[in-house]
């Protein structure tokens, strides 16, 4: 799907802004309250999450529907001959799209864009937009919600009986910020457009080539033009599809961005994107970026600030990329779900390397208690009783390679985090899903399943058979021996020697210890910053000797919000950095380790 430029043929125009905002009271639908301006609203930020705008646990902790208003306009001339869509980058976690009363368009999954085309329902004059947003999660939903919430509430089953409230009960390990997360835009085009465009390098010598693939509709003749930095033409191509040569290239590389900008012009319609050139391989135990053999230092994420909450927030972005800058990293994986567009596009710009996750977090209802707290043991791929997810997996999966298939800083997939990987069912519900990733994507990224960690695991671990690149979230030293240091990184050795056996690349995906800022102690005790740094070095020192092991990205870049529990005090603290910015103890450590261990042949053979 493509990003909705601004071009000499398109006009895009941004509703985000203050809209009317009302918790539903079950009365909604059934009143329509689509059809008229919303009764007593309150105002609400768009794009952000709601839960932390106003300070009411009604609205922080709502179950189910809220309905968000607002009026618009649009210049006649704008539209003479033209297509006009209805763009939504992000709305957590299920949308129903009303224009002037009527019901346009639905939506499920809280983190990729949808459009709707609206022409036909536009109005002169006033157009009233109303969006009913959903929050809840279950056992159908990506991400999985259950019976009772991972570090909360132990008592779904209980809480039943006694007719209590409704709430969710995320099977994951971060709040359900909910809303309308990303921005609202109306675009227009002409009636014949460019629908799409697939590119995908090669590079041979000093040069490139860049396959390419032009979707349309309607009539018109196709033309696409490469510039370089300097405006330059480098190369051009007549024809729906082709092949485009550069014959001096400029590659994209980690930390050392170079994009092109790419012209397509269909007819009347003009579509202009950023373009890097690298290739991506798995050789062996080896990550190869641009044919040379990368280490991932970096990051698990997330997108969470206050009070945005999930809410897109640029500047918090940009600080982002500059903190991992300064501290020598150069990579992250998105978990849990798919980031911004605007994120993608600045990994692009600043060289940042990317992981990129699905929405399939908490498909895993034996680990950790999660959905099974309340004393059920059922199998997460039971096919009555487990998780439903496979279905909309697939189109999280469809969706998310759409979106982010041009993009030089994605270079390896990941397919869902920390699933039942090694239970009964699991193969069988994965092996779909790779093959699909592997058809979909028109590059042929690597593709993965981050791993929970699991006693017996490359022998009963479903991703040792379906990942290209095998990536471990490991708490040796925390949920396994912690305080204890010493026999955990033994058993951790033990484990990689098994996994090294697979001759496959290694990513260590989450390492981490919950750290409470300003907490200090001349003893490493648990929750001190002391007790971070010694966690990581101890862990770090495994990693350096296991030549399979290709990357490791910490957990967790900043403190965020989760449920409330009995393990999470005001959130997960495993941040190297607070939840504001402010680097701990350990982030200094990081800083000198990571700007001494090289992007490229840190392991050399
Ligand atoms: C892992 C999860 C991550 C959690 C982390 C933790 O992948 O979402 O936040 O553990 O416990 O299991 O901190």
């Amino acid at each position: 799907m493509l990003y909705p430029e601004m071009t000499a043929s398109r006009f895009v125009m941004s509703l985000d802004g203050v809209w009317a905002f009302c918790l539903d009271n079950e009365k909604g639908f059934e009143e329509k309250w689509y059809e008229k301006p919303l009764k007593n609203a309150m105002t609400m930020p768009v794009p952000a999450s709601y839960n932390d705008i106003k300070d009411d646990i009604a609205i922080r902790d709502h179950y189910g529907w809220v309905f968000y208003q607002r009026t618009f306009a649009l210049p006649k001339a704008l539209l003479e001959g033209q297509r006009v869509v209805l763009r939504l980058d992000a709305v957590s976690h299920y949308a129903k799209i009303y224009l002037n009363g009527e019901l346009i368009c639905e939506h499920k999954g809280g983190f990729l864009p949808f459009e709707v085309e609206m022409s036909e329902y536009i109005q002169d004059g006033e157009n009233l937009l109303t969006i009913a947003v959903n929050n809840v999660i279950d056992y159908t939903t990506l991400p999985v919600g259950g019976k009772a919430s991972m570090f909360g509430g132990m008592f779904g089953g209980l809480t039943d009986a006694v007719g209590a409230k409704k709430e969710n009960h995320p099977n994951f390990d971060f709040f359900n910020y909910c809303g309308i997360n990303r921005s609202v835009r109306i675009y227009t085009t002409p009636k014949n457009y460019i629908e799409d465009v697939t590119l995908v390098p090669s590079v041979k010598g000093k040069g490139a080539k860049i396959s390419y693939e032009i979707a349309t509709k309607g009539k018109g003749d196709c033309k696409i033009e490469v510039f370089d930095k300097n405006g330059r033409k480098v190369a051009s191509a007549d024809g729906a599809k082709g092949e485009l040569t550069i014959k001096n290239v400029h590659l994209w590389q980690p930390l050392a961005a170079y994009l092109y900008d790419v012209k397509i012009t269909f007819g009347e319609d003009v579509y202009t994107t950023r373009y890097g050139v690298r290739t991506v391989e798995v050789k062996g135990t080896q990550f190869l970026i641009n044919g040379k053999p990368f280490y991932f230092k970096g990051y698990g994420k997330h997108e969470d600030t206050f009070p945005n909450g999930r809410g897109m927030n640029m500047p918090m972005n940009v600080k982002d990329i500059s903190i991992m800058k300064w501290q020598g990293a150069n990579s992250f994986r998105t978990s849990h779900y798919p980031y911004s567009e605007e994120m993608m596009r600045l990994c692009d710009e600043e060289g940042i390397v990317v992981i990129d996750e699905t929405t399939a977090v908490g498909v895993n209802l034996q680990f950790g208690g999660g959905a099974n707290f309340n004393g059920e043991r059922i199998g997460t791929f039971d096919k009555e009783h487990g998780v439903q997810t496979q279905e909309h997996h697939k189109e999280v999966i469809r969706d998310l390679i759409a979106r982010d298939k041009n993009h030089a800083c994605v270079v390896l997939w990941s397919i869902a985090n920390e699933p039942d990987s090694g239970s009964e069912g699991a193969y069988q519900y994965f092996k779909p899903l790779f093959d699909l990733a592997r058809k979909l994507d028109p590059q042929k990224r690597p593709c993965t399943l981050v791993s929970v960690q699991m006693a017996n695991a490359p022998k009963v671990d479903c991703s040792a058979k379906l990942s290209d690149v095998i990536c471990l979230n490991r708490y040796y030293g925390w949920y396994v021996g912690g305080p204890s240091l010493d026999w955990p990184m033994k058993a951790f050795e033990q484990e990689l020697e098994g996994w090294a056996k697979l001759n496959k690349p290694v990513v260590i995906t989450e390492y981490g210890a919950d750290t409470v800022a300003g907490m200090h102690d001349t003893t490493p005790v648990l929750y001190t910053e002391e007790y971070q740094v010694d966690y990581y070095k101890a862990n770090n020192a495994v990693l350096d000797k296991c030549k399979c092991v290709v990357g490791e990205q910490v957990w967790n870049f900043a403190d965020f919000a989760t449920s409330q529990g009995l393990l999470r005090v005001g959130g997960n603290k495993k941040g190297l950095f607070t939840r504001d910015r402010k680097p701990k103890y350990v982030a200094h450590y990081f800083r000198e380790r990571w700007h001494k261990i090289p992007d490229f042949n840190y392991k050399k053979k």
